[in-house]
Protein backbone atom coordinates (compact mmCIF):
# COMPACT_ATOMS: atom_id res chain seq x y z
CA UNK A 1 0.00 0.00 0.00
CA UNK A 2 1.22 3.49 -0.96
CA UNK A 3 1.52 6.52 1.89
CA UNK A 4 1.11 9.95 0.78
CA UNK A 5 2.22 12.30 3.38
CA UNK A 6 0.98 15.60 3.26
CA UNK A 7 -2.19 18.15 3.82
CA UNK A 8 -4.45 19.08 0.55
CA UNK A 9 -3.08 22.90 1.21
CA UNK A 10 0.23 21.54 -0.28
CA UNK A 11 1.85 20.41 -3.31
CA UNK A 12 0.27 17.30 -2.59
CA UNK A 13 -2.76 18.39 -4.40
CA UNK A 14 -0.55 17.13 -7.38
CA UNK A 15 -0.48 13.34 -6.17
CA UNK A 16 -3.75 13.26 -4.55
CA UNK A 17 -5.56 14.14 -7.73
CA UNK A 18 -3.65 11.44 -9.61
CA UNK A 19 -4.56 9.52 -7.34
CA UNK A 20 -8.39 10.13 -7.19
CA UNK A 21 -7.88 10.15 -11.25
CA UNK A 22 -6.69 6.59 -10.79
CA UNK A 23 -8.81 4.82 -8.34
CA UNK A 24 -5.27 3.55 -6.50
CA UNK A 25 -5.46 2.65 -2.91
CA UNK A 26 -3.60 4.72 -0.47
CA UNK A 27 -2.97 5.66 2.85
CA UNK A 28 -3.01 9.20 3.67
CA UNK A 29 -1.21 11.42 6.39
CA UNK A 30 -2.15 14.65 6.55
CA UNK A 31 1.51 16.13 7.65
CA UNK A 32 0.78 20.27 7.60
CA UNK A 33 3.86 22.63 7.07
CA UNK A 34 5.42 23.75 10.42
CA UNK A 35 5.94 27.28 9.64
CA UNK A 36 1.58 27.90 9.59
CA UNK A 37 1.74 25.77 12.73
CA UNK A 38 2.10 29.40 14.64
CA UNK A 39 -1.30 31.38 13.21
CA UNK A 40 -3.17 28.49 11.68
CA UNK A 41 -6.47 27.27 12.96
CA UNK A 42 -4.60 23.38 12.47
CA UNK A 43 -2.58 24.58 15.32
CA UNK A 44 -3.07 21.31 17.38
CA UNK A 45 -2.26 19.37 14.09
CA UNK A 46 -0.33 16.48 15.69
CA UNK A 47 2.51 15.98 12.77
CA UNK A 48 3.87 18.57 10.79
CA UNK A 49 6.84 19.48 8.42
CA UNK A 50 9.30 19.42 11.57
CA UNK A 51 7.98 16.12 13.78
CA UNK A 52 11.17 13.55 14.28
CA UNK A 53 8.04 11.03 12.92
CA UNK A 54 7.91 12.97 9.11
CA UNK A 55 11.52 14.17 9.28
CA UNK A 56 12.29 10.05 9.41
CA UNK A 57 10.30 10.06 5.57
CA UNK A 58 11.79 13.33 4.36
CA UNK A 59 14.97 15.06 6.23
CA UNK A 60 14.28 18.10 3.81
CA UNK A 61 11.21 18.47 6.53
CA UNK A 62 8.83 19.14 3.29
CA UNK A 63 5.65 17.75 2.09
CA UNK A 64 4.29 15.88 -0.42
CA UNK A 65 6.21 12.73 0.53
CA UNK A 66 5.37 9.33 -0.36
CA UNK A 67 6.36 5.53 0.87
CA UNK A 68 5.81 2.41 -1.12
CA UNK A 69 7.36 -0.53 0.03
CA UNK A 70 10.92 0.46 -0.11
CA UNK A 71 10.23 3.22 -2.23
CA UNK A 72 10.43 6.70 -0.56
CA UNK A 73 10.26 9.46 -2.97
CA UNK A 74 9.94 13.28 -1.54
CA UNK A 75 9.57 15.36 -5.04
CA UNK A 76 5.66 16.21 -5.81
CA UNK A 77 6.66 15.60 -9.57
CA UNK A 78 8.40 12.17 -9.01
CA UNK A 79 5.56 11.23 -6.83
CA UNK A 80 3.02 11.60 -9.66
CA UNK A 81 4.82 10.60 -12.28
CA UNK A 82 5.54 7.43 -10.57
CA UNK A 83 1.54 7.28 -9.35
CA UNK A 84 0.28 7.32 -13.00
CA UNK A 85 2.93 4.54 -13.94
CA UNK A 86 1.93 2.15 -11.25
CA UNK A 87 -1.86 2.44 -12.17
CA UNK A 88 -1.63 2.99 -15.99
CA UNK A 89 -4.57 3.63 -17.52
CA UNK A 90 -5.31 6.74 -20.14
CA UNK A 91 -4.10 9.28 -17.40
CA UNK A 92 -0.38 7.71 -17.88
CA UNK A 93 2.15 7.47 -20.90
CA UNK A 94 1.46 4.90 -23.53
CA UNK A 95 4.90 4.39 -25.16
CA UNK A 96 8.43 6.58 -24.93
CA UNK A 97 7.40 9.22 -26.61
CA UNK A 98 4.26 9.59 -24.25
CA UNK A 99 6.38 9.43 -21.42
CA UNK A 100 9.22 12.49 -22.96
CA UNK A 101 6.29 14.58 -23.83
CA UNK A 102 4.67 14.62 -19.99
CA UNK A 103 7.84 14.62 -18.65
CA UNK A 104 8.30 17.82 -20.59
CA UNK A 105 4.98 19.63 -19.92
CA UNK A 106 5.55 18.74 -16.03
CA UNK A 107 9.05 20.17 -16.23
CA UNK A 108 7.90 23.12 -18.19
CA UNK A 109 5.10 23.80 -15.87
CA UNK A 110 8.06 23.14 -12.56
CA UNK A 111 10.76 25.38 -14.17
CA UNK A 112 8.72 28.16 -15.86
CA UNK A 113 5.41 28.44 -14.50
CA UNK A 114 4.94 27.49 -10.62
CA UNK A 115 7.65 30.08 -9.36
CA UNK A 116 6.18 33.17 -10.17
CA UNK A 117 2.47 31.69 -10.19
CA UNK A 118 3.22 31.04 -6.50
CA UNK A 119 4.25 34.22 -6.10
CA UNK A 120 1.15 35.81 -7.11
CA UNK A 121 -0.78 33.36 -5.16
CA UNK A 122 1.09 34.37 -2.23
CA UNK A 123 1.32 38.24 -2.63
CA UNK A 124 -2.89 38.41 -3.51
CA UNK A 125 -3.42 35.94 -0.03
CA UNK A 126 -1.36 37.02 2.29
CA UNK A 127 0.30 40.18 1.21
CA UNK A 128 -2.73 42.52 2.17
CA UNK A 129 -1.18 44.62 4.81
CA UNK A 130 2.05 45.60 2.56
CA UNK A 131 -0.66 46.63 -0.44
CA UNK A 132 2.06 48.59 -2.56
CA UNK A 133 5.00 46.52 -2.21
CA UNK A 134 2.17 43.40 -3.18
CA UNK A 135 1.34 44.95 -6.18
CA UNK A 136 5.06 45.61 -7.34
CA UNK A 137 5.31 41.55 -6.76
CA UNK A 138 2.62 40.67 -8.90
CA UNK A 139 3.01 42.98 -11.70
CA UNK A 140 6.66 41.56 -12.04
CA UNK A 141 5.41 37.90 -11.90
CA UNK A 142 2.97 38.39 -14.20
CA UNK A 143 5.26 39.67 -16.29
CA UNK A 144 7.31 36.69 -16.23
CA UNK A 145 4.80 34.61 -16.86
CA UNK A 146 3.68 36.31 -20.14
CA UNK A 147 6.10 33.87 -21.86
CA UNK A 148 5.52 30.46 -21.10
CA UNK A 149 1.69 31.43 -21.27
CA UNK A 150 1.67 32.39 -24.09
CA UNK A 151 3.72 28.84 -25.53
CA UNK A 152 0.99 27.10 -23.37
CA UNK A 153 -2.01 29.58 -25.02
CA UNK A 154 -0.66 28.17 -28.78
CA UNK A 155 -0.36 24.54 -27.75
CA UNK A 156 -3.62 24.36 -26.16
CA UNK A 157 -5.18 26.91 -29.15
CA UNK A 158 -5.36 23.48 -31.05
CA UNK A 159 -6.16 20.79 -28.61
CA UNK A 160 -8.05 20.27 -25.68
CA UNK A 161 -5.30 18.45 -23.82
CA UNK A 162 -1.17 18.29 -23.59
CA UNK A 163 -0.27 15.27 -24.90
CA UNK A 164 -1.92 12.74 -26.88
CA UNK A 165 -5.59 14.29 -27.08
CA UNK A 166 -6.62 13.03 -24.02
CA UNK A 167 -6.10 14.33 -20.34
CA UNK A 168 -2.80 13.04 -18.72
CA UNK A 169 -0.91 13.48 -15.78
CA UNK A 170 1.07 16.60 -17.58
CA UNK A 171 -2.42 18.56 -17.05
CA UNK A 172 -2.50 17.56 -13.48
CA UNK A 173 0.79 18.94 -12.93
CA UNK A 174 0.60 22.22 -15.22
CA UNK A 175 -3.06 23.07 -14.49
CA UNK A 176 -1.79 22.83 -10.36
CA UNK A 177 1.01 25.29 -11.63
CA UNK A 178 -0.76 27.66 -13.30
CA UNK A 179 -3.77 27.57 -10.36
CA UNK A 180 -1.36 29.40 -8.24
CA UNK A 181 -1.73 32.52 -10.97
CA UNK A 182 -5.61 32.17 -10.82
CA UNK A 183 -6.12 35.19 -7.96
CA UNK A 184 -4.37 37.68 -10.78
CA UNK A 185 -7.92 39.49 -11.62
CA UNK A 186 -6.66 39.83 -15.86
CA UNK A 187 -3.86 37.77 -15.88
CA UNK A 188 -5.13 34.37 -17.30
CA UNK A 189 -7.92 36.25 -19.46
CA UNK A 190 -4.86 37.32 -21.40
CA UNK A 191 -4.83 33.41 -22.69
CA UNK A 192 -8.21 32.23 -23.83
CA UNK A 193 -7.04 28.54 -24.56
CA UNK A 194 -5.37 28.38 -21.21
CA UNK A 195 -8.37 29.73 -19.21
CA UNK A 196 -10.79 26.84 -20.77
CA UNK A 197 -8.39 24.50 -20.30
CA UNK A 198 -8.33 25.13 -16.34
CA UNK A 199 -11.49 25.24 -16.72
CA UNK A 200 -12.01 21.44 -17.71
CA UNK A 201 -9.39 20.34 -15.78
CA UNK A 202 -10.86 21.62 -12.70
CA UNK A 203 -14.56 20.49 -13.60
CA UNK A 204 -13.07 16.78 -13.58
CA UNK A 205 -14.94 14.96 -10.99
CA UNK A 206 -11.43 13.58 -9.26
CA UNK A 207 -10.31 17.48 -9.34
CA UNK A 208 -13.38 18.26 -7.74
CA UNK A 209 -13.09 15.55 -4.98
CA UNK A 210 -8.88 16.91 -4.23
CA UNK A 211 -10.63 20.80 -3.84
CA UNK A 212 -13.50 19.36 -1.64
CA UNK A 213 -10.68 18.10 0.61
CA UNK A 214 -8.39 21.21 0.41
CA UNK A 215 -11.75 23.35 1.28
CA UNK A 216 -12.44 21.07 4.00
CA UNK A 217 -9.18 22.10 5.97
CA UNK A 218 -8.77 25.14 8.02
CA UNK A 219 -6.93 27.93 6.24
N1 LIG B 1 9.98 20.82 -5.02
C1 LIG B 1 9.22 20.31 -3.90
C2 LIG B 1 8.77 21.48 -3.04
C3 LIG B 1 8.14 20.98 -1.75
C4 LIG B 1 7.68 22.14 -0.87
O1 LIG B 1 8.19 23.27 -0.93
N2 LIG B 1 6.70 21.86 -0.03
C5 LIG B 1 6.17 22.84 0.87
C6 LIG B 1 4.66 22.74 0.93
S1 LIG B 1 3.91 22.99 -0.66
C7 LIG B 1 6.68 22.56 2.28
O2 LIG B 1 6.71 21.43 2.72
N3 LIG B 1 7.07 23.60 3.01
C8 LIG B 1 7.54 23.48 4.36
C9 LIG B 1 8.96 23.91 4.50
O3 LIG B 1 9.62 24.15 3.47
O4 LIG B 1 9.41 24.01 5.62
C10 LIG B 1 8.05 19.50 -4.45
O5 LIG B 1 7.51 19.88 -5.50
O6 LIG B 1 7.66 18.51 -3.83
Amino acid sequence: MLTLYGCYRSRATRPLWALFETGLAFAHVPIIQAYRLADSAAADAPENTASPSFLAVNPMGQIPAMVEGDLVLTESLAITLHIVRRAGGPIAPANDAETALMEQWALFATSAIEGPALEIMLALTQGQDKAAEGAARVAKAAEALRRPLARLNAHLATQDWLVAGRFTVADIIAEECVRYAQPHPTLLAEFPAVSAWVARCQARPAFQKMWAGRLAEPA
